[in-house]
């Protein structure tokens, strides 16, 4: 064999193994038997920017081969999704969950509407609905509910949106309701609601951890001050040392116009962590 004729059959064969390569996943990936299924909704979204929900999509593969898809995920206007597509792999014989987020911005108006989710091009079609409920307002109004809410640090699995999130139950800290910060034996902490304009507020509820687990006398708070944010400046409108308890509450008398509110904590019965499980803050009646 000449040197020219060696050279091409070596090409041959890595151009073959090259194909053998490629042709691995194509001959593997009968995507017509992957099916989707979403839950039939509501799935309820508030229109602020802790409200978003996560839409579960089941893809079941039914075959004898691995696949590769792609879901599409289109929500109806207001509606927003953290992925417009997720690629994944489905094993053989095997089914997953793949999750977006969707959301309504804030001022979108309560109804309710369709996400469309699609496999493939041309493949099987699902669709759930989403309630839209819009951010609470008006006298008597939580206004904390859903955010915008900010931290000077957060811990591991959790969120700041967990103490703004409605749920105001100890027992289940462990879902990740609450607020948790990130930076043991490090004070002070700041946690911050913002309103958006100036509101006149004339109460305040914090729930600190306090579970049958986690009692609020060996986790909660011990000092903390709540903070309102009044033509710019930050006043501090209650001073709390020694704390044992879950709740504290604060009426403001008269009302207070201020367009955000802050927990300052200096330190916790732990001695370690700040924890919010919730907090409260309600446009005043008048
Ligand atoms: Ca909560």
């Amino acid at each position: 064999m000449s040197r020219n004729l060696r050279g091409i059959a070596a090409a041959l064969v890595l151009s073959l193994t090259a194909l053998a390569a490629l042709a691995v996943p194509a001959a593997a990936a009968p995507a017509g038997s992957v099916q989707l299924t979403v839950p039939a909704g509501p799935l309820d979204v508030l229109a602020a920017p802790c409200g978003s929900r996560p839409l579960e999509i089941t893809l079941t593969n039914t075959g004898a081969a691995g696949a590769f898809v792609d879901v599409f995920i289109t929500p109806e206007d207001p509606l927003v999704t953290s992925h417009e597509v997720i690629s994944t792999y489905v094993p053989p014989d095997d089914s997953l969950i793949v999750r977006a987020n969707i959301s309504a911005p804030t001022g979108s108006a309560g109804g309710t509407h369709d996400v469309a989710v699609r496999l493939g091009a041309r493949g099987p079609r699902a669709e759930s609905s989403v309630a839209v409920t819009p951010k609470p307002s008006g006298p008597g109004a939580n206004l904390a509910l859903g955010g915008p809410v900010s931290a000077s640090s957060t811990h591991g699995n959790f969120s700041v949106c967990g103490a703004v999130d409605g749920n105001t139950n100890s027992e289940e800290w462990d879902t990740l309701t609450g607020w948790n910060d990130g930076t043991s034996r490090v004070w002070p902490d700041l946690y911050t609601v913002e309103f958006g304009a100036a509101k006149s507020i004339d109460r305040i509820v914090l729930y600190t951890l306090n579970s049958a687990r986690y009692p609020a006398a060996r986790y909660g708070l011990r000092d903390f001050d709540i903070q309102v944010l009044i033509a710019g400046e930050w006043t501090t409108v209650s001073t709390v040392r020694g704390n044992t308890r879950g709740m504290h509450e604060l009426s403001l008398n008269p009302p207070v116009s201020a367009t955000s509110a802050r927990v300052l904590t200096l330190a916790s019965n732990s001695s370690d962590y700040s924890r919010i499980v919730e907090l409260e803050v309600f446009q005043s009646a008048g």
